[in-house]
Parts: C-alpha cells; structure tokens; sequence
C-alpha cells in the first residue's frame, strides 16, 4: 500500500488541492492537521483525505512522527511526505516512488538543488546549503538538500527510522540514522515553489536553530573532533599561560591574577571537554555494539 503523509498547520488555502492531486498517486492520503486554527482539517476530509488531528501545535517534526507511527500501524509499503503549503507538487510524487521502487533503495529525497535553474532564494540556499554540509558530515553519504521535506520511505526504513525532534530539525535527524542505520539512499530533482505564503517560521531563527540541533546529534556522532580537540586546545593554552605564570612568580617574584585566573579556566575547561569527549565515545561505542 502507498501512502503520502501531509505535515499541515493552517493550510486550508492549499490543502484541499494537495490532497486531490496526491490522491491520485497513492492509495491513501494522511494529513497531520498540527493543531491548526483554520479549516485545514476539514477541506483535508472533504478531498478524501485521512485527517489525524493534533490538539496543540507541535511542530513539524511531531507531524512526522504521527506519520512515521501511522505508516507503521497501517503496515505501509511506501510512505511519501509531502508539504502542505503548495511548494512541492503533487504529480512530481511518482519521480520519487518509482525511484525507490526500482532502484531498491530505503529513501529517495526531492532536492531542490539538482536542477541548475533552482529557484530557492539567495540567502536560504546558503542556509541550506551550510545545514547540508553540517547533516553529511555526520552521515557515510552526501545528500544536495538536507532540509527537504519531500521524501519516500521504503517499507525498512518506516520500520527502522523513529524520529524524536518536534522541530524542523527532524529532517537532518532522520538523515543521521538512515546513515546509521546503514539505509540506502537516492536523490532526484524536484521543483519548490516560492510563491505566496511558503514558510510560517523566520528563516534566520529557523536556521540558526537547526544547525544547532544537526550539530548535537553529529557531535554525538563524532565526539572526538567536536569536543577532544577543542579540549585539548584549551588545555595546551592553559600549560602555556601556566608556564608563564610559574615564570614570572619564580623569576620575578611577580604574580598576575590574572594569568593564574586564565590558566585555571581554560585548564577546567579543557578537561570538561576531553572527559566528555571519552564518555561520549564510549558511549556510542557501547550502543554500537549492543544495535
Ligand atoms: N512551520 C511549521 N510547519 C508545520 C508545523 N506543523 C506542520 N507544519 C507543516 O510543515 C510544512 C513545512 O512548513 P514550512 O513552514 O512551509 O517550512 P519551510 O517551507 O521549510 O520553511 C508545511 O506543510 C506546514 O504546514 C508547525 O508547527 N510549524
Ligand atoms: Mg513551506
């Protein structure tokens, strides 16, 4: 069975359309009405859609995981997430199933940076571009579009891939552990519509936050480059200043407060990073083992 899921929170201009036209590249279409204050939920219904409705606004992420939990109870074959808004377009769905089906990989993401006339403005392309960057680092692959919310999901990888994040971060989380979950993956283009209302949240705050949360799950991930080396760093400058303080006091019988205050700092620090480092690492290498 084919599903397509729809995260929606206050689309009821553009609901109703997505959901006849994703209709007819699937065989069910779930909308995940977020709590949303308009008629979403109801044009959803009226278009021949299954609405799941939550009471208070989650977020996106929270969306996705209705979905991702729903895929698994109807016992879905493909799952395709899809925008409510109207910037990705229905009828490209079969670009991304039939690439799933027959290539035989888990997940297929619709990327808006494939096609050389993308166009995705300016300053949310390099946005994007620096989430990308942050999300393959922590992946064994390279995707164009992190922050795609147009995807397909094989049978596997709805089995496999549980999300947690309620953000928009949910969508570099999932691309971590289809990495870690050693899930195949392929990417096709796709058009994004810029046109009329196309983003509920400020892109600077959105982005910002993010990175942040794509930075704590690939520092988990590679704990020794993100907090060992800084920490080691610290410690380093930390014996220097040391050094110079022991120095001068020997020497010169002179004391700088403020050297020793320095010293003592970036020595704590240091250390608070290279132990966390070792814990995590261990850590992770423990969950390895036992997954
Ligand atoms: N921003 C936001 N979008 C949500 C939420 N819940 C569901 N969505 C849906 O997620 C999709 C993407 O949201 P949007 O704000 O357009 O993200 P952007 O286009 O990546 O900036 C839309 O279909 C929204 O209706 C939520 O709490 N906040
Ligand atoms: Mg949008």
């Amino acid at each position: 069975m084919k599903l397509v899921g729809i995260p929606a929170y206050n689309e009821e201009k553009t609901i109703g359309d997505i959901v006849k036209k994703s209709l007819k590249h699937s065989d069910r279409v779930i909308v995940v009405d977020d709590g949303s204050t308009d008629n979403t939920a109801d044009i959803a219904k009226q278009s021949g859609a299954t609405v799941i409705s939550h009471k208070k606004n989650q977020g996106y992420g929270a969306s996705v995981i209705t979905l991702f939990d729903r895929a698994r109870e109807e016992n879905a074959d493909i799952l395709t997430i899809i925008d409510g808004d109207g910037q990705h377009d229905p009828e490209q769905i079969p670009l991304l199933v039939d690439t799933l089906q027959e290539n035989n990989v888990d997940v297929v993401i619709g990327s808006r940076f494939l096609e050389s006339n993308s166009t995705t403005p300016g300053y949310r392309k390099r946005g994007i571009k620096i989430i990308t960057s942050a999300a393959n680092f922590g992946s064994d692959f390279k995707v164009s579009d992190a922050q795609s919310g147009f995807r397909s999901y094989s049978k596997k990888a709805i089995s496999s891939i549980h999300p947690t994040e309620t953000g928009m971060s949910v969508s570099t989380e999932i691309l971590l552990k289809i990495s870690n979950k050693g899930l195949s993956i392929a990417e096709v283009p796709i058009t994004v519509s810029y046109n009329g209302e196309t983003s509920s949240e400020h892109p600077i705050p959105h982005g910002i936050s993010v990175l942040l949360n794509t930075l704590k799950f690939v520092s988990v991930k590679h704990p020794l480059p993100f907090y060992g080396f800084p920490g080691i760093v610290l410690v380093i400058v930390g014996s220097v200043l040391g050094y110079q303080f022991l120095d001068a006091y020997l020497n010169k019988q002179a004391i700088f407060i403020g050297s020793l205050m320095a010293t003592i700092v970036l020595f704590l620090l240091g250390a608070i990073l290279c132990v966390t480092a070792v814990i995590l690492f261990s850590m992770a290498t423990l969950i390895r083992e036992k997954s």
